[in-house]
């Protein structure tokens, strides 16, 4: 394995610690697990496995310092320019970050780089100009049973959550990471972060550049470990809000977990996205666009643009060119700035996929190009488009979550927006068409919470992001986020 980054080098080379109360710490039980290099499988680190014994220890530390008020009492424009701050280092520091992520879950250098950790410091930058201006309102209240004459002044105040549990998935270890705790401490709670058990290095980067930032011992504290560690998390009675992003199997388990002290909940789960073609798109752009939506990231993500319904009209010339330029995507490491399709996360997620490529074929769909697993050593599957496919088949209505997509011809708008429409996810949708009232029109009618026109996996920090349906509750990003990390007090007086 070949690092460039000095500072990856000497995190490497040091023994693997998690963030508890300030401190840089192994696991109470000394207990370690091993993250894999996903484009040979070898191992990268040994990480320190956090058990419920470690999750109390960070719980109470993020009490602790909450109930002091030490950071939800900070004046909003120094907690402003500390979290700026955390975005700058982000940025001065983003191809050593680019470099761990690019190694710890196989995506390609570069993507992580100028993608993953840009758009995760852009998430800082921009939750940072919140502290200063979250704002509750004046009131004037009826209050029809008091006495006439009485006058009454109420208003109310936006206040943080209090401890706030993370648990994020590995697909965007870094992006997922600012996501969640970008808006947590702009609010002034605190937080217990646990990154997943595949990805967990670029996340404990990450909690060294906000202790250079400044941000006080025990405000973010990263638990390393698997799912045992995250139900401990989600289980635990002093955390007052929990936030999950991964499986629509494991965010149900979250919801049952929350219930012993109906802690708050957000989730941010599974999809199965539909990718419309209208007859009058701009075919060269809707093929390139559909290649994204099923292809970055190697497929792995939520809001993958996977049913591909085409025009019955253009159906045989698009997925023609669709096919004739997804056999040209070169499939390779991470480390090559050539590799279009790189590595999936791990054998796990390999045996997953290529078991769909297989029941797909089974199930009689044909693969129109790919199909097959790449290689015997790292976990490479090639890009696939399927056609012949029916709408009950596994392929059509389950998150693959690799670089698999099912290509579907439809006759009419109705129809489209139906077949769209029937999942139990609703994530994000695409659509592709020249004309401007049928994009509008589609768009208020499709069942997700994001609708790319003319373009896919087109985020921006300020616009929410989250799921109808099963695809979870609540949004993320924009000023929407503020809603799942505070709570509004009503305040009156009688004058
Ligand atoms: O996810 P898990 P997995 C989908 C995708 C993928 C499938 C399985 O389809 O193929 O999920 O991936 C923690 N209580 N997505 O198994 O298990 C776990 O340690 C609390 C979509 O990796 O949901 C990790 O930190 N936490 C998705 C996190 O949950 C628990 C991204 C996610 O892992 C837990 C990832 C428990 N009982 C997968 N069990 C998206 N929405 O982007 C596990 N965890």
């Amino acid at each position: 394995m070949l690092v460039s980054s000095a500072k990856v080098k000497e995190f490497l080379n040091s023994p693997i610690r998690m963030l508890i109360d300030g401190e840089w710490v192994a696991a109470r039980s000394g207990q370690t697990f091993d993250t894999h290099d996903p484009a040979t499988g070898e191992v990268l680190a040994a990480v320190p496995l956090g058990r419920a014994e470690d999750i109390d220890l960070a719980v109470a530390a993020a009490r602790r310092v909450f109930d002091a008020g030490e950071w939800s009492a900070m004046r909003p424009n120094t907690r402003e320019k500390l979290i700026w701050r955390i975005a700058d280092l982000m940025d001065s520091y983003a191809e050593d970050l680019g470099e761990l992520e690019s190694l710890d879950n196989g995506k390609s250098v570069g993507v992580a780089t100028a993608v993953d950790v840009r758009f995760a410091a852009e998430c800082f930058r921009y939750y940072a100009g919140w502290p200063t201006k979250l704002t509750g309102t004046t009131n004037n209240p009826s209050m029809l049973l008091a006495d006439p004459a009485q006058e009454f002044h109420a208003y109310t105040r936006r206040e943080p959550v209090g401890v706030c549990g993370q648990i994020i998935p590995w697909n965007f270890p870094i992006l997922m990471a600012a996501w969640k705790i970008a808006p947590a401490l702009a609010t002034g709670n605190t937080v217990v972060l646990k990154p997943a058990e595949q990805t967990p290095l670029s996340a404990l980067l990450l909690g060294e550049i906000l202790v250079e930032a400044g941000v006080p011992a025990g405000v973010l504290n990263i638990v390393t470990g698997d799912g045992e560690a995250g139900a401990a998390l989600s289980g635990h009675a002093d955390v007052d809000k929990v936030a999950f992003t991964g499986s629509t199997e494991v965010g149900k388990l979250i919801v049952d977990a929350a219930r012993g002290n109906l802690k708050k909940v957000s989730l941010e789960l599974g999809g199965k996205s539909p990718h419309i073609i209208f007859a009058d798109a701009d075919i060269p752009a809707a093929v390139a666009g559909t290649i994204m939506g099923f292809t970055f990231n190697s497929g792995q993500a939520c809001e993958a643009g996977t049913r591909v319904y085409v025009h019955a009209d253009i159906f045989d010339e698009f997925t023609g060119a669709l096919a004739e330029a997804v056999a040209q995507l070169k499939v390779g490491p991470g480390s090559d700035p050539e590799s279009a399709i790189t590595p999936l996360v791990s054998q796990e997620q390999l045996d997953r996929v290529t078991g769909y490529l297989e029941a797909g074929k089974a199930a009689g769909a044909r693969a129109l190009v790919g199909g097959e697993r790449v290689g015997e050593s790292g976990y490479y599957v090639e890009p696939t488009v399927f056609v012949d496919a029916t709408p009950d088949m596994s392929i059509v209505r389950e998150e693959i979550f690799g670089p698999v997509a099912v290509a579907l011809p439809f006759t009419d708008e109705d129809e489209v927006i139906d077949a769209a429409n029937d999942t139990v996810y609703g994530l994000a949708a695409g659509l592709w068409t020249k004309d401007l009232s049928r994009a509008h029109r589609v768009a208020a009618r499709l069942k997700a919470g994001q609708v790319w026109i003319n373009t896919f996996h087109a985020f921006d920090a300020g616009l929410p992001f989250g799921g109808y349906g099963q695809s979870g509750w609540g949004r993320e990003l924009g000023s929407e986020a503020l809603a799942l990390y505070t709570q509004v007090k009503a305040v009156n007086i009688a004058l």
